[in-house]
């Protein structure tokens, strides 16, 4: 008789959405939600990744001198009264699902925050995002504005996993797929899933010769993360043009070995799946990067210590 283990093997969907209108209620979008829920557990999906701020449009683009104008775009209970049938259309498919969206905790805290359900429709974490990108002050210059900076604070929570869908999860957010910190956080945890949602405007006004290349630094810093640290990652937008911000889609579920394995092809509501073979992160976990085996951490402490450059003496 064999000894070998049958391969852990769980199937993931993207769940990639399309524009949210500024005026379209929380109802709506949650019967969107549900939409593509159930499509994905058609496909056979034990996972679902939903964007960044899925309930919502991103309304960080809009400068206000009082955020608390801002108050209907945030959950201040998950779940919630509008949320609810979601959890119950998980546990009654057997699906679980990662939902980013605006947290507003009852100290008058405000993240940007992920939730990871299980496939009973219980809540197995939390992720509040790292690094939040743009500015704090109103910038009318711009073409539209990106005010993270002043609708949500930085998580001083770094980034957990947790043992759930027969592997190790972790949760990333947008921005956070950009910093090689993010996933080698949780590589070193063991992660085998890393889901990120993301809403990444084509134009970037710092540098709008960065525009045409938004497609490729999104496929780059996610393909890298997932090879250099033997890891899936799921990278699911919400894209297309929203409020007349035209928006990066190109959702991707990519294998440890990093090369894409399914990727969306429109702008707007859409599922992909693959089958994820967690043990194929052991491929890599095992050889090239066995962490125990060839980092050098005392050569690294910079990374911590240090913020930002320090230059050479000239
Ligand atoms: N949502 C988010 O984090 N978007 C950023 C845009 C950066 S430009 C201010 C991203 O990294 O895609």
């Amino acid at each position: 008789m064999s000894s070998e283990q049958p391969a852990r093997s769980i199937s993931i969907a993207a769940a990639q959405l399309g524009p949210i209108a500024r005026d379209e209620s929380r109802a709506a979008v949650v019967e969107r939600l549900r939409g593509l829920l159930r499509d994905a557990a058609a496909a056979g999906a034990e996972l679902v990744v939903f964007p960044e701020l899925a309930l919502t449009t991103f309304f960080p683009r809009w400068f206000t001198e009082d955020i608390s104008g801002h108050d209907h775009y945030y959950e201040t209970s998950m779940p919630g009264p509008q949320t609810q049938p979601l959890f119950d259309d998980a546990k009654e498919l057997g699906v679980g699902f990662a939902l980013g969206y605006a947290e507003l905790t009852p100290e008058g805290e405000r993240f940007n925050s992920t939730i990871l359900v299980e496939r009973d429709g219980s809540i197995v974490g939390r992720f509040r995002k790292v690094h939040i990108p743009g500015h704090e002050d109103d910038e009318p210059w711009r073409l539209f504005q990106h005010l993270e900076r002043r609708y949500f604070q930085e998580s001083d929570e770094g980034f957990p996993v947790w043992r759930a869908f027969g592997g190790i999860v972790g949760m990333a957010t947008c921005n956070d797929r950009r910093w090689p910190e993010t996933y080698r956080e949780m590589g070193l945890q063991g992660v085998e899933m890393i889901l990120i949602g993301y809403n990444t405007p084509i134009h970037y006004a710092p540098d709008p010769a960065q525009n045409p290349l938004q497609g490729f630094h999104n496929h780059l810093c996610m393909q890298s993360g997932a090879y250099q640290n033997g890891t899936w990652v799921v990278g699911v937008a919400k894209g297309g043009n929203e409020e007349g911000v035209e928006t990066l889609a190109q959702s991707a579920i990519i294998a440890p070995s990093g090369q894409i394995v399914a990727q969306t092809v429109t702008l707007g509501d859409e599922v992909v799946v693959a089958n994820c073979n967690l043990d194929w992160c052991y491929d890599y976990k095992n050889t090239l990067f066995d962490f125990d085996r060839y980092r050098r951490p005392d050569m690294y402490q910079r990374i911590t210590s240090q913020k930002g450059v320090i230059l050479p003496p000239e």
